[in-house]
């Protein structure tokens, strides 16, 4: 099933974050892959720092996995440079999917 949610990145951290994203901890990439997370992508919108992520997910979503130590240390790692709540998790909202074409 493919899902969509928006987080949000604090103003001129676009580059911290493609940096940190493209060097993400293998620890945790597999995690994701363990739990059935795949084709994971987070595009941003330059104009708002909106981030919407999109992934295929067989149950689990990326975000339901914050009791992990490794996932909790990642948001730590990421807070100083988007929206959080006060766990440290990304503030995001699920997005509805109204269109798909194979
Ligand atoms: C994002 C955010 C998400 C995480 C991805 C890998 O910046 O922290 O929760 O799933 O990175």
């Amino acid at each position: 099933m493919k899902t969509a949610f928006k987080m949000k990145l604090f103003p001129g951290m676009k580059e911290a974050y493609k940096k940190r994203h493209d060097e993400i901890w293998p620890e945790l990439a597999a995690l994701l892959k363990e739990n059935g997370v795949s084709d994971y992508t987070i595009f941003l919108d330059q104009e708002t720092d909106s981030l919407f992520a999109v992934q295929q997910q067989s149950g689990t979503s990326s975000q339901d996995l914050g009791t992990t130590e490794i996932v909790q240390k990642w948001w730590a790692y990421m807070a100083d440079i988007m929206e959080t709540n006060p766990d440290n998790s990304p503030v995001t909202t699920p997005l509805v999917k109204v269109f798909h074409m194979d």
